[in-house]
């Protein structure tokens, strides 16, 4: 420990400890910037490149003064520290001001406006005035993709999307391009996002403070599928959107809003307020057949989830090898998206040219995922709009609803009955959870009384753990995290893994951690209240596993047969080809 001085204040602090930390430890706030400290979502950046965080330090053996960063100074026996002199406060509002000076003055039509954190720092340092206007950069916006929008005049060069992508995806896609005033962070040789092994996780999005990078908006496609009265427009929400959307209404984060939710999607003249749990319970009838089927014939082991559109990029891309590991099951939004258009359609007499398919997810990579050529090629496109859950909060707000003074109200039937199981797909962990409820059941042929896997559970990007089915221990991974998921087929790839099933989610958390959920902003807490949200829903479900979901039931009997069945095959499973 040591003794140290902020602001006048006498404290003692850990030795080791940035001046940041230990002005925490005082209540005494310094702005950040570049800055991200996110254990749980192993996210790092201590690049100190905006300078925004300056304080002054006083050296008391010669009262020399200097001008620090905060993020990356640590603290000294007898250190005294200013973080509000005229010094300070100048060269933290003179950082500000200079990065604004090549900064576009679009606030006003910005997709970050009120969400932007340079916008954010220049009301809280009281910048009033840009004194050096003059060039500004002038790029192209890359629109290339349909998912990611690359705005290149908006970068500020923090470079916490290029420690998101390198460090903790490990996909190596963004660096720092060009020198000195055209510098910007894109794709090697700035080539177009849609050419490069972008995942399209959302992860560089998710941190990026200002909007240098965002997701492609649909929000006028939904409207205008809604304003066609040719069209049944019906819409699903995925898992993780019940324990966010409140986030963008002023809620805390884990509130749980699934009845506001549904409320509101109703006002906005939906013909169908659907849920994509469904999808994921009819996953679950797949999925744990094919894991069953794969256990009895010897076949490959472990069997890996895919329902992240963005995980399964990956493997394309990086371990093309084993493109036949992952399980054939399509996602459970594009199920969703096929029985809509063929049971559904039959059952209420509609024509499938006619049924618009909305899809509310956290997700930035399920926009390319509904275009990929072997999900459109002999069908129309299952999914036709992919929107983000910030994506509905704007269209929420632009038809002049109140969120918050929403009634509740219930999905509609039959597609919106759901389990607790397809509920904790929202978090990282929860997939492989819900498929071992059912798989222990049809295995054992015994009831399972405690459906909570805790061994299954938890924060960590890595996990492993055993489940005793019959007599059988099923070795189970879970990796979070495309940095995580690496190690994991890296193992599958050198014949050395231990597992028999294998869950992997891009975004650190699962999908509750998405690109396309409300930003967290660095704050480390609201993953994990999002997660604690997602079992909190789990439990206050009746049904807890998929395979007692009576509208599934009834459709395999109605219409599907056999899980796993011929017909199942023909409509839920795919092949990836790229
Ligand atoms: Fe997920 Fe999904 S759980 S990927 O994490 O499997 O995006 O929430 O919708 O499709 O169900 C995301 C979330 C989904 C799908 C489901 C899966
Ligand atoms: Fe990297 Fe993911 Fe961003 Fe693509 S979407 S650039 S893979 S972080």
């Amino acid at each position: 420990k040591i003794n140290i001085e902020i602001n006048g204040e006498k404290i003692i602090v850990p030795e080791g400890i940035t001046v940041l930390e230990a002005s925490h430890e005082l209540g005494v706030k310094i702005p950040t910037l570049c800055h991200l400290d996110l254990k749980d979502l192993q996210l790092y950046n201590k690049t100190a490149s905006c300078r925004v965080c300056m304080v002054e330090s006083i050296d008391p053996r010669n009262d020399n003064k200097r001008l620090v960063p905060s993020c990356v100074t640590k603290v000294y026996e007898g250190m005294v520290i200013k973080t509000d002199s005229v010094n300070a406060i100048t060269a933290r509002r003179m950082a500000v001001e200079l990065l604004l000076s090549n900064h576009p003055n679009e606030c006003f039509t910005c997709p970050k406006n009120l969400e932007c954190e340079l916008q954010a720092l220049a009301e809280e340092l009281n910048v009033r005035e840009i004194r050096w206007e003059g060039e500004r950069m002038d790029y192209p916006k890359d629109v290339s993709s349909d998912a990611i929008v690359k705005d290149a005049n908006k970068c500020i060069y923090c470079r916490r999307c290029e420690t998101g992508c390198n460090e903790v995806q490990t996909c190596g896609i963004l660096s720092g391009i060009g020198r000195g005033f055209d510098a910007f962070v894109g794709p090697a040789f700035n080539m177009p996002m849609v050419e490069t092994s972008c995942t399209y996780c959302g992860q560089c999005v998710q941190v990026c403070p200002t909007a240098a990078l965002t997701e492609m908006f649909h929000t006028d496609k939904v409207w205008e599928a809604l304003n066609d009265p040719d069209k049944h427009v019906i819409v699903q929400t995925a898992p993780a959107i019940r324990v966010a959307l409140g986030e963008l209404f002023g809620m805390e984060a884990g509130t749980i809003v699934t009845g506001k939710m549904v409320s509101a999607l109703k006002r906005m003249g939906f013909d169908g307020v659907f849920d994509t749990d469904f999808g994921a319970d009819l996953t679950i009838m797949e999925e744990a057949s094919e894991l069953i089927y794969r256990l009895e014939n010897n076949k490959t082991l472990p069997i890996l989830t895919n329902c992240c559109p963005a995980w399964v990029k990956f493997i394309e891309h990086q371990f093309p090898e084993l493109i036949h590991v992952p399980s054939t099951c399509k996602s459970p939004h594009i199920m969703f998206g096929t029985i809509a258009k063929t049971y559904y359609a039959e059952k209420n007499k509609l024509d499938p040219d006619n049924i618009v398919v909305v899809s509310i997810m956290p997700c930035i990579a399920k926009k390319a995922e509904a275009k990929r050529p072997e999900l459109t090629k002999d069908e129309k496109n299952n999914v036709d709009i992919v929107v983000t859950t910030r994506e509905l909060g704007a269209m929420i707000k632009e038809a002049g609803i109140k969120f918050d003074a929403l009634p509740d109200s219930e999905f509609d039937s039959p597609l919106g009955e759901t389990t607790g199981a397809s509920v904790i797909f929202g978090t990282a962990g929860g997939v492989i959870e819900a498929a071992v409820r059912t798989a222990y059941e049809w295995m054992t042929g015994e009831e399972l009384e405690d459906v909570e896997f805790e061994q299954l559970r938890g924060m960590d990007g890595l996990r492993k753990a055993s489940v005793l089915i019959g007599d059988k221990e099923l070795k189970i991974g879970i990796a979070s995290g495309l940095g995580n998921a690496r190690i994991i087929l890296e193992e599958i790839r050198e014949g050395i893994s231990e597992y028999d099933a294998i869950e992997i989610m891009a975004c650190p958390g699962g999908c509750i951690g998405g690109g396309g959920q409300p930003y967290h902003h660095g704050n480390r807490e609201v993953i994990k209240k999002r997660k604690d949200a997602i079992y909190d829903e789990d439990r206050r479900k009746k049904i807890r596993k998929s395979h007692e979901n009576p509208e599934i039931i009834k459709l395999y009997e109605e219409y599907l047969g056999k899980p796993f069945g011929e017909k199942a095959h023909k409509l839920l499973h795919t092949h990836f080809e790229e």
